[in-house]
């Protein structure tokens, strides 16, 4: 199973598949979804993206994948909200990606090209990415977020990075990492780790997205310490694209 040639071939061939997963506000309304990408092997079946993202990183591989992932969203956007839903979604970009020269460029052009509406869309990125050569993904950063894109740090609180950069990036969001979450109402540590994220998040105004989200009483200790929007399994599951946008135009 030869990962990398495999891949390179399957995305020309129409492997790649976006799954959502729904994002729920407090009071049970979806308000956002995530894109999460999984390949569709002609004999290995639904492979998930810890197998084939971690490998395509290592090479351009990942802006590849990260094309075809950023083409299918804003794509989607477009045909929902031509169907009357204003559908938020978070796209997970890859440092190496977003480093390129051309990454502004390119993520205007495909905007462009699909009619999606820069607002609809999130783009989760990391810490470890703002930690080096930070003018530059500053500037980059300030100059998508002037077209109404949205920022959202991912797995927050796993990096390394000073809290400082908060203040000077163009961020709307943080995503508590799901291993945080999930141990908060039963460690002390994670609980005022939770509780520190929330705070910092309020001060600046940030909105928080809390990721794995598995049981009630997780979900109950999120909305015991503050405003949070939900993702995990409790409220949904990643599912294919069409399914979710289906269920609510059904719903609407
Ligand atoms: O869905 P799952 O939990 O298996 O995802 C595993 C990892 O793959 C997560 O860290 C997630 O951020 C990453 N991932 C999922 N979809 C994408 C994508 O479209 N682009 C990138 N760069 N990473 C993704
Ligand atoms: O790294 P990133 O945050 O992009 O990846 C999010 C990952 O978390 C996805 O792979 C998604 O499938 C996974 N995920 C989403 N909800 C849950 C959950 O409730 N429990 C667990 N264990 N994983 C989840
Ligand atoms: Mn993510
Ligand atoms: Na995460």
């Amino acid at each position: 199973f030869r990962i990398e040639r495999e891949l390179r071939a399957g995305i020309p061939r129409g492997e790649l598949r976006l799954f959502l997963q729904p994002q729920f506000s407090a009071a049970g309304e979806v308000v956002g979804a995530e894109a999460l990408v999984r390949w569709q092997h002609p004999e290995r079946g639904l492979v998930p993206p810890g197998v084939f993202v971690p490998v395509a990183e290592e090479s351009d591989l990942i802006v590849e994948l990260g094309v075809w992932v950023m083409n299918e969203a804003c794509r989607l956007v477009a045909v929902a909200d031509a169907a009357g839903l204003p559908l938020a979604l978070s796209v997970n970009i890859s440092p190496r990606h977003f480093r390129k020269p051309e990454f502004n460029s390119w993520a205007r052009s495909v905007l462009d090209r699909t009619g999606a509406p820069p607002e609809r869309l999130t783009l989760e990125i990391t810490e470890g990415l703002i930690i080096d050569n930070v003018s530059d993904v500053v500037a980059k950063m300030r100059e998508l977020s002037a077209l109404g894109i949205h920022f959202s740090i991912d797995d927050f609180g796993t990096g390394y990075s000073s809290l400082a950069y908060l203040k000077r990036l163009p961020i709307d969001e943080l995503k508590i990492d799901k291993t945080f979450v999930q141990d908060a109402p039963h460690d002390p540590s994670d609980a005022a780790l939770v509780e520190t994220i929330l705070a910092v998040a309020r001060q600046l105004q940030l909105k928080v997205v809390a990721e794995g989200v598995e049981t009630a009483e997780q979900a109950e200790f999120l909305n015991s310490r503050g405003e949070v929007v939900h993702q995990g399994y409790l409220f949904g599951r990643p599912a294919p694209a069409d399914e979710w946008l289906a269920r609510w135009a059904a719903d609407a």
